[in-house]
């Protein structure tokens, strides 16, 4: 596709913000070029009797979705509807969109991609510390630790500019230690290296545990004082001996051994994890076992110390506390307790009545879609679901048996190529709002270009559609400044208050850490260090038993397949795909196998591999390496079409977060072909 060089716009870091000193990755770096990228949208899109999709105007595009909208109501009830947020949406947007599900449109289903990214180390945050914030300190502490196990994070591809942070914890004479079935570019930069078996995460952790208790290195004050049910965990962790958990991980007894005296032998210890663990059937389980370990080990709400997790979206964090996730409402409230609506209602200045309950989590809703299932109108705000979701094919065809499929975008995508009406909205550049980034600091997102004539913001799109839907007055919202001062209100007294925070205060302060529940209250850089979230102000531990993935290896499927990032693209591709200096560097998705596997399969480095699981078939170019464990083959999943991965992965679901099992599904090779042989 063609590139507009878009001299216009240069994209630099503030050297002077303390989160990044300056640094981006390369995708921030050439960000900009999208801006006036040739492929951009700038008129509605309608589809045409022909089935192409057509230039339209705004009014007809807002006039054809509100119909469609108002005919399924009608016909089949409010529940009838979807909708699919992100956390690409800034707090104002986030917050609106959760808004208009509920009132505009009133269903109960309204859930977002974060159900893929944040949920289990969500869950696992609010049943152990009564909050989810995922760094619960500044990422800056990450220097001072002395020790850090990173768990499932490819750090120096995925947050190049939180590198810095280990970088430094390094050269302070901190020690690293990461988990991960590949030696990435993070784990080559690390003192221990565990190279465990995917999905074996919980087990790992509870071994861990084990041995800290044998080897008498647990904090057995700290436990008293601050946390309750280490019982119940001690006992549950008693099977986990190191014989067990070596043949369970594949990571030997030395190597657990000495994780667990490094952590234990200094003052400051970290255990952060990324999508390695979380991204399992059992990922909240996976998260707890490891917060235990912190717990138990004494480092949680000291220096430089305890549990966090390395939130991905740029506003990840704001977008799972505002009400766009199935079970929620704005300020992390559940929309199941009763105090929680009323609260909101009352803002909203609604009947708390009238309300929906708990609507389906982004797979299961996803899943619904169609005459069958139930969903037949959807509209999607930020996120390429085509791509982006476990057994993609099958959520394809569901996409394709929707009365109206509505999509706002900046771009066409795979999923938009299903759409009936495709809305061009601004892009990051182009509209203000405010971010909440993984250390629970919100900041601003400032104008610095003009969007193209006839593009609209997401929040226009909102508000044409709730004044046609009959509900116009509570969306009479014309910028993001506007939409904030409700936002915070409708934040006040929850879990994630944000109602002190205001634009000047977050230009003032470097951005400002919730909770801030006043103008004079300071923000809230650093949680847990006198009491945690729960009412009693006691961490909780949480009894876990490691268990099979959803799928694991077996004659007929016998490897594991996992799946994750490269550096040069982001999520679904939708972004990076278009940008020459990206895909010339990472032209396309690679299966990273071992020498030892390649040997077997008569395979080399640029063989075409045919992969299949239960659910589908895609084909790779080999990328032979010691670099990943020799039962495993690893894929990046940015790209669509035949060499989309997650034609592959499973939809099992985990019990608590609903989050799918994109990190371990059982996989065999089922055709290799000689390098650049191309197959009918
Ligand atoms: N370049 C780039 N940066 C990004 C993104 C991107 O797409 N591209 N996306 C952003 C987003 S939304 C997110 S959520 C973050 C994600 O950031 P990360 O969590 O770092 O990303 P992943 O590559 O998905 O997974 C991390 C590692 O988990 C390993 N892994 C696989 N299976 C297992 C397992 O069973 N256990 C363990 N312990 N590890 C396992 C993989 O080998 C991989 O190296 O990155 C953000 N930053
Ligand atoms: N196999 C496998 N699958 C995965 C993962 C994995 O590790 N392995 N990771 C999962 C994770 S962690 C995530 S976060 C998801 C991400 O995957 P997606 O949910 O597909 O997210 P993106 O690719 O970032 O796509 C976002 C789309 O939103 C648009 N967009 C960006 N900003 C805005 C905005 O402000 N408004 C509107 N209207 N549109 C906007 C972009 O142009 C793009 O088309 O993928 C998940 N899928
Ligand atoms: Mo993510």
């Amino acid at each position: 596709m063609s590139e507009d060089a878009s001299a216009a716009w240069e994209v630099a870091g503030d050297s002077q913000f303390p989160v990044n000193n300056g640094q981006l990755c390369i995708k921030g770096w050439t960000s900009a070029s999208l801006l006036g990228h040739a492929e951009r949208l700038t008129t509605p899109l309608l589809r045409t009797t022909t089935g192409t999709l057509a230039p339209a105007g705004w009014d007809e595009a807002l006039d054809f979705v509100a119909d469609g909208f108002r005919r399924i109501k009608e016909t089949h009830g409010p529940q009838a509807i979807g909708l699919f947020g992100s956390g690409a949406l800034s707090n104002e947007k986030a917050y609106l969109l959760g808004k208009f599900a509920r009132l505009a449109v009133g269903t109960p289903h309204m859930d977002y991609n974060g159900r893929y990214c944040m949920s289990s180390a969500a869950g696992a945050g609010n049943k152990a510390f009564g909050i989810d914030r995922g760094l619960p300190f500044p990422v800056s502490d990450i220097a001072e630790a002395e020790v850090i196990l990173l768990v499932g994070a490819n750090t120096a591809d995925t947050l190049p500019p939180i590198m810095q942070w280990f970088d430094r914890q390094k050269a302070n004479g901190g020690r690293l230690i990461v988990a991960d079935p590949r030696r990435t570019a993070t784990a080559r930069t690390a003192d221990l290296h565990l190279s465990l078996v995917p999905g074996s995460d919980l087990a790992l952790a509870n071994g861990l545990l084990f041995i800290a208790i044998e080897e008498r290195l647990i904090n057995e004050p700290y436990i008293a004082a601050r946390t309750v049910g280490f019982e119940s965990v001690r006992r549950a962790v008693l099977t986990y001996d190191p014989p067990t958990v070596e043949r369970l991980t594949g990571v030997s007894e030395a190597s657990l051994r000495k994780t667990v005296r490094w952590l234990a032998s200094v003052d400051s210890a970290m255990i952060l994890s990324g999508r390695g663990p979380e991204q399992q059937s059992k990922g909240v389980d996976s998260v707890l076992a490891f917060i235990n370990l912190a717990l138990a080990l004494g480092k949680v709400g000291k220096p430089a110390s305890g549990f966090g997790t390395l939130t991905g979206q740029g506003n990840g964090q704001g977008g799972r506390e505002h009400g766009q996730k199935a079970d929620q409402l704005p300020g992390y409230r559940l929309i199941e307790v009763d105090a929680h609506r009323e609260a909101v209602a009352k803002v909203w200045g609604v009947d708390p009545a009238t309300l929906p309950r708990k609507g389906k989590s982004a797979y299961e809703l996803l899943d619904s879609l169609g005459p069958d299932g139930g969903i037949r109108g959807l509209m999607v705000m930020g996120s390429n679901v085509a791509v982006a979701s476990p057994n993609a094919g099958h959520i394809i065809n569901r996409l394709k048996s929707l009365e109206l499929l509505a999509v706002c975008d900046s771009f066409l995508n795979e999923t938009s190529a299903n759409a009936h009406v495709v809305f061009p909205v601004y892009q990051w550049a182009e509209e203000e709002g405010t971010m909440t980034n993984l250390e629970g600091r919100v900041i601003r997102r400032r104008v610095a270009a003009e969007a193209p004539f006839g593009v609209r913001g997401d929040i226009d799109v909102l508000r044409g559609l709730a004044e046609r839907l009959g509900c116009g007055e509570k969306f009479a919202f014309y910028s993001p400044r506007e939409v904030f001062d409700e936002f915070r209100r409708a934040t006040a007294g929850g879990v994630a208050d944000y109602s002190g925070i205001s634009y000047d205060r977050i230009d003032a302060e470097e951005g400002v850490f919730w909770p801030c529940p006043s103008e004079d209250h300071p923000g809230t850089p650093r949680l847990f260090a006198e009491r945690f979230g729960h009412p009693d102000g006691k961490a909780k531990f949480h009894a876990v038993e490691h268990r099979a993935a959803g799928e694991e290896p077996d004659a007929e499927y016998p490897l594991y397949l996992t799946t994750g990032r490269y550096k040069e693209h982001y999520n679904s591709g939708a972004q990076t795909r278009m940008v020459g200096t990206l895909t010339n560097a990472q032209p396309q998705p690679r299966a990273q196998l071992h020498p030892h596997l390649a040997a077997r399969l008569g395979a080399e480095s640029g063989s075409i591999l045919v992969l299949e699981t239960r659910r589908g078939r895609a084909e790779f170019a080999a990328d032979v390496t010691h670099d990943v464990r020799a039962d495993t083959i690893f894929v990046p999943f940015h790209w669509g079409g035949k060499s989309a991965v997650n034609m592959l992965t499973n939809p099992a679901l985990d019990p608590t977060s609903r989050m799918p099992e994109f990190k371990v599904a059982a996989v065999r090779v089922a055709a290799v072909y000689p390098p650049k042989e191309v197959i009918a």
